[in-house]
């Protein structure tokens, strides 16, 4: 099925700004809520992993969307970010990886407000399985380290999802496909510290995921080692093996510098409230302002690890 002259006026201008998308049929939601529910029945979900992100998956998302027709997901190159903390008379830089930042979804939401202005259609944005989407929808691939990767994008994207009135004469959508990469390398499975990559499946074990603790306040197991640490939040060491992101793993913007006070208040924790307007500000660019709870103690591993 060809698509309609709309839709491509969509794409073009989304890659006029150097995105990539695809608009799909919304009868696919209820597909993806029945592959999710497939694997928790399975338990292949851990319990707290699913409570923690998936659960609040919005599968009814058409219910408060009169007219819904489609599900635009666009894809959006992003960098990592190094920032660096003043502190004690030293500089600790320290890595932000890609798709923290928040700052992307208001270039989308701009794009998708300025093309619709004129037009009957409206969007909004939902919480769905995004890197599922955008596997399905044929804009990326899954590596075995079960990050997506889209063409001359790498992992270096972060996809955003909105559901909409807008027609999908055109439906993208197949099974989900894995880089042809991955056929001849175990890079990631090798490098994972945590062992959340492994050969017995393809899905990862989430729950071992570095990440998965670091984004939280829970308590860390024993068999973690504070010396895995490697970056402000989350973990980059399976996206910097990867061959497949030979082409922008350097890609890497210096965002912000915290002075030796701000490193001071953050270490300790203290709340956002006694924090400077100009800090908070830089917080919220680097999309860290909803970790700041966990921003002290995720800094003071990577300070311990470099200090002199
Ligand atoms: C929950 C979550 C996490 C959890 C669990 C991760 C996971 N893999 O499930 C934790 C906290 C560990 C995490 C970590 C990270 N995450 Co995360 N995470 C999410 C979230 C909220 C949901 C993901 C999800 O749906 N998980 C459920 C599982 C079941 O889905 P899935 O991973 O797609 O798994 C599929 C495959 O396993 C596949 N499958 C199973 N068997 C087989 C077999 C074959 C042959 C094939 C082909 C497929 C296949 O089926 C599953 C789906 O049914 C999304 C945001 C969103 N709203 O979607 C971000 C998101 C996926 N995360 C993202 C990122 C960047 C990360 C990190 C890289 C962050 C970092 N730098 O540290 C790490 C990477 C971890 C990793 N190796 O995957 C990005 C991904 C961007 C991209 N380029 O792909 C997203 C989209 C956030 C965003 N908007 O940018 N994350
Ligand atoms: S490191 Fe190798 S195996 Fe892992 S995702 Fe990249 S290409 Fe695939
Ligand atoms: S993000 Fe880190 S801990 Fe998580 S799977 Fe990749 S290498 Fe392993």
């Amino acid at each position: 099925m060809h698509g309609s002259p709309l839709s491509g006026a969509l794409y073009k201008r989304m890659e006029k700004q150097g995105f990539k998308g695809k608009i799909v049929s919304i009868a696919h939601v209820k597909e993806l809520q029945k592959e999710i529910e497939t694997l928790r029945k399975k338990g292949l979900l851990d319990r707290e992993l699913y409570d923690t992100y998936l659960a609040s998956f919005d599968f009814e998302c058409q219910r408060a969307f009169s007219g819904a027709r489609s599900l635009i997901i666009v894809c959006v190159p992003q960098p990592q970010v190094r920032v660096v903390f003043k502190w004690e008379n030293h500089s600790f830089p320290a890595i932000i990886p890609p798709t923290y930042s928040l700052s992307t979804d208001q270039q989308v939401a701009d794009l998708l407000d300025s093309f619709f202005s004129s037009t009957k259609y409206h969007f909004k944005k939902v919480r769905l399985p995004e890197k599922l989407l955008a596997v399905r929808s044929g804009l990326a691939q899954y590596g075995s380290n079960n990050i997506s990767y889209v063409p001359d994008m790498g992992s270096f994207y972060r996809p955003v999802v909105y559901i909409s009135n807008f027609p999908c004469p055109a439906d993208s959508w197949g099974k989900a496909a894995v880089l042809k990469f991955c056929e001849t390398c175990n890079a990631c499975l090798n490098a994972c510290p945590t062992r959340a990559i492994s050969s017995d499946r393809f899905q990862l074990y989430a729950e071992r995921c570095l990440t998965f603790f670091n984004e939280s306040t829970r308590d860390f197991p024993d068999w973690l080692s504070p010396a895995w640490h490697n970056s402000l939040m989350g973990c980059m060491i399976c996206q910097k093996v990867c061959p497949a992101n030979k082409d922008v793993v350097r890609w890497t913007e210096t965002a912000a510098t915290f002075d030796s006070e701000d490193t001071d208040l953050i270490l300790n924790g203290v709340s956002k409230e006694r924090l400077t307007r100009k800090t908070l500000e830089k917080l919220n660019k680097l999309g860290m302002t909803e970790y700041y709870n966990v921003l002290g103690r995720n800094l003071r591993f990577l300070i311990e690890q470099q200090a002199p």
